[in-house]
């Protein structure tokens, strides 16, 4: 890795102007990730531009300079640097923006193993958060680690690593997250307005979901939908969702939760495997990708169908694992 630090540490000597953008459909990793990268090139001088094509999420608003996302550039903006953060491929920085039209060099930092290597620069390493890979830059560009950026990089450590609990987790992460409570860091505070701040629309919503949970016969697999209806009536929001998949994941004897999501005439599907299985090969198998424990794809039509078809899909890939009795 040492010698992408290396590399981007002499894109910046020349650099003025960056734009970093968070994928869309954004989680704690990518605007927490963005949002530090900015405060530390800032640091050495350089005029930032934060983006991201999709609204963040209420519960990370909180977060220093959260309020300086755009959502949308100006015509015909041109920076020197395009960072990209948390993006497996180019395109999920929404269609909105091409980096490589907007930038003169683009910077892919990622930790997904199905990353395209989209950059001109690829800072990619399989670390438990993006967050992570920022940590490091800022220490190889020797920045001051202060609290505004120390909060934004532990909310973005502990969302990816569900609050230190997931395989990701290593020794680095808590040596990182050590570093970050040494510069601020409240962790009491972070994880209470992270994890104990839900909205009455998420309850009910998920109360809904959970109420219509599906199981294959010997219960390994629970999957459950939500359909456009049941948002309007609960008035959910899309963040309202967060977490979902992860309470049919965490039923004893479950080993791949599905959770779908009707929207329009699409249906975005949320997968989580619990030990063994590795859901980004279901999630391929539709057109998505991720990790091997979460995945995700899109798929358009009709929701009772797609379902019938990811379950029916993943009961083939867990038979073929040899997983399915
Ligand atoms: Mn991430």
């Amino acid at each position: 890795m040492k010698a992408e630090l290396e590399k981007i540490k002499e894109l910046l000597k020349s650099a003025k102007s960056a734009v970093i953008a968070a994928h869309i459909d954004p989680d704690g990793d990518t605007i927490g990730s963005m949002l530090a990268l900015g405060m530390m090139l800032e640091q050495k001088g350089l005029s930032i531009t934060l983006y991201c094509a999709d609204q963040n999420p209420k519960i990370y608003k909180f977060l220093p300079t959260a309020d300086r996302i755009k959502h949308e550039l100006p015509a015909g903006a041109h920076y020197d640097l395009g960072f990209a953060v948390d993006a497996s491929d180019a395109s999920r920085i929404g269609s909105r923006i091409d980096l490589k039209k907007t930038a003169g060099a683009v910077i892919n930092i990622d930790h997904h193993p199905d990353n395209t290597k989209y950059g001109d620069v690829n800072y990619v390493a399989r670390v438990s958060s993006v967050a992570e890979l920022i940590f490091d830059l800022g220490k190889y560009l020797k920045i001051k680690m202060d609290k505004n950026i120390a909060d934004c990089l532990y909310t973005a450590m502990i969302t990816d690593t569900g609050n230190f609990r997931y395989e990701n987790t290593n020794v680095k992460t808590f040596m990182i997250a050590a570093e970050l409570l040494k510069a601020g860091v409240n962790t009491h505070e972070l994880t209470t307005r992270i994890y104990d701040n839900k909205s009455i629309p998420s309850i009910k919503i998920s109360a809904r979901a959970l109420a219509n949970i599906k199981f294959t016969p010997d219960h390994k697999i629970a999957w459950t939908a939500v359909t456009d209806d049941m948002m309007r009536e609960t008035k959910a929001e899309g963040e309202d969702l967060i977490g979902i998949v992860d309470k049919l994941r965490s039923i004893e004897g479950v080993e791949v939760a599905i959770f779908f999501r009707e929207k329009g005439n699409e249906t975005k599907i949320n997968f989580r495997s619990k030990d063994r299985i590795n859901v980004s090969e279901i999630a391929r198998r539709f057109g998505g990708g991720g990790h091997i424990k979460a995945a995700g794809a899109v798929v358009k039509g009709e929701l009772a169908k797609i379902e019938d078809a990811v379950v029916a899909e993943a009961i083939k890939y867990l038979k073929a694992s040899a997983y399915l009795v």
